[in-house]
């Protein structure tokens, strides 16, 4: 059992901030969740010291400030008060220095008023960004949140279910947990503490700082809170976001994949026809999205891709590469229970049909009921010249939107000019061995562009790992965890 120190450390790095200071708090050697995280800080006219998210630091042995760059002051402080109900905390020090603090509104928060978060995203230097007040901007925090929502609530720290909180048009990132959110006098009017992203979902929520009552916990409230304290801050969500759109599929001792050259249309990348054992895995219901794959630009300080002028929010991301999919993967995995990879060919082409021996999942003919792909190559017209926003198309049988058309899908399998010596494990993308080419990879399913025969569950196509195209993009796979019954 980790010794659990009530005593924190704040270093204040000094610098000439314009308007009323904020600190990047650090918190390291904490009980739950990664041992180190960040958020953001701040001194109120009556607070006498600096207010944070609870959520963050509860449970932790040492927490660092610091203020842009400059020389640094050690500081010994500890969590002094918290309010465990609206999940905020109150660091405090007899050796803190007052230098600039806000003042604090007199006024409530109103419909569409203007505010701005000030505050640090993870890893971004840039603090301040702009928001608005929603239509009602005082809510309960659980008439925000959909029915499902409300189980995450309960495995991390966040005001409670049926707290007042301000409801909030704009983003939230991770490291604005604890940020000031001021009006346009510079006034604080609450503090930062939640989000939901991912899919359609997208709530941003905060403290109204009026409402705070702050107690002095004792030792064992705070391992408590430490203990079921989870994850990093509120980036979270999104992560259990991607995980809820994620549907298993139960797979089969028998599919049947490839053809023999004596078949009728049989292309040589084809060929051998093999029979193989496609073992359960999890497959993301639509392609990924703009909204997903910004919020990873928006955290990492990633050039976020362009969209054809199409839109973003729920269209499928395109203009990114196989090598930028996995790092959208390498991310998620960081930040995630689980582990996702690209699907490997044979279970993209399995999901895709989902049971189907015709040339679409749905039979044989062409069908603008369930694919977005190109009436100028003899598609009926979809309603839709580029991509079309995810699940606008009917889904097949695995529930699993989209395999076919919209975008074509980047799966995880280098190039092979056939199936000669293709590994006989599904969840194996197959790689280097035999003549491949991992130069280049695998794309499935064909694109809003394609032709009738582009878009064939069967066809393979590739390009090579850094090629970027408006009608290639991605979804996600997982391997089953031991208590799924892997
Ligand atoms: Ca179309
Ligand atoms: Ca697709």
């Amino acid at each position: 059992m980790l010794k659990f120190n009530l005593v924190v450390v704040l270093f204040i790095m000094l610098t000439n901030f314009s308007k009323a200071d904020v600190y990047t708090v650090a918190a390291s050697s904490c009980i739950s969740g990664p041992s180190f995280r960040e958020q953001t800080g701040f001194e109120s006219v009556d607070s006498q010291g600096v207010i944070t998210a609870l959520h963050g630091v509860a449970g932790c042995e040492k927490i660092i400030a610091f203020q842009g760059k400059g020389d640094i002051e050690e500081v010994v402080f500890s969590i002094a008060k918290i309010d465990s109900e609206n999940d905020v905390a109150l660091l405090l020090s007899e050796n803190f220095n007052s230098k600039s603090p806000f003042d604090v509104s007199k006024s409530p928060v109103v419909a569409g008023q203007e505010l701005e978060v000030i505050g640090f995203p993870l890893g971004i230097d840039e603090i301040s960004s702009s928001l608005k007040a929603r239509k009602k901007p005082i809510r309960i925090l659980s008439d925000l949140l959909e029915p499902s929502t409300e189980l995450i609530l309960d495995k991390r720290r966040s005001p409670e279910p049926d707290n007042p909180v301000i409801s909030i048009e704009g983003h939230l990132l991770p490291g604005h947990s604890g940020a000031p959110i001021v009006n346009s006098n510079n006034e604080v009017v609450a503090v930062a503490n939640g989000g939901l992203r991912g899919g359609a979902i997208e709530i941003s929520w905060a403290i109204p700082i009026n409402n705070i009552k702050w107690t002095i916990p004792s030792l064992d409230d705070l391992t408590r809170l430490g203990h079921e304290g989870l994850n990093d801050l509120f980036s979270f969500e999104s992560f259990t976001a991607i995980e809820r759109s994620m549907v298993k599929i139960e797979g089969t001792k028998h599919f049947e994949i490839g053809c023999d050259g004596t078949e009728k249309g049989c292309k040589s990348r084809r060929t051998p026809k093999r029979i193989i054992e496609v073992k359960p895995f999890f497959i993301s219901i639509s392609e990924v999205t703009f909204s997903e794959y910004d919020y990873f630009c928006d955290v990492t300080g990633r050039e976020k891709p362009d969209d054809n002028g199409w839109g973003r929010g729920d269209r499928p991301v395109i203009n990114i590469s196989w090598n930028d999919a996995n790092d959208y993967i390498a991310w998620i995995n960081k930040n995630s229970d689980y582990t996702y990879r690209l699907l490997t060919e044979v279970e993209w082409e399995y999901a895709a049909g989902a049971g189907a021996d015709t040339r679409f999942f749905w039979g044989d003919a062409p069908d603008a009921n369930y694919a977005n792909g190109d009436q100028n190559y003899n598609w009926p017209d979809d309603g839709y010249v580029g991509t079309a926003p995810v699940k606008t198309f009917k889904p097949n049988k695995f529930g699993v939107y989209d395999l076919i058309g919209n975008v074509a899908e980047w799966v995880g399998d280098c190039w092979h000019d056939n199936y000669v010596g293709a590994p006989r494990n599904s969840r194996e993308p197959w790689l280097e061995r035999r003549p491949g080419d991992c130069d280049r990879h695998v794309n499935r399913g064909g694109a809003f562009i394609g032709s009738v025969n582009s878009l064939k569950i069967t066809r393979r196509a590739w390009k090579q790992s850094d090629f970027k195209s408006n009608r290639l993009g991605f979804r996600l796979a997982r391997s089953l965890i031991s208590s799924e019954n892997l």
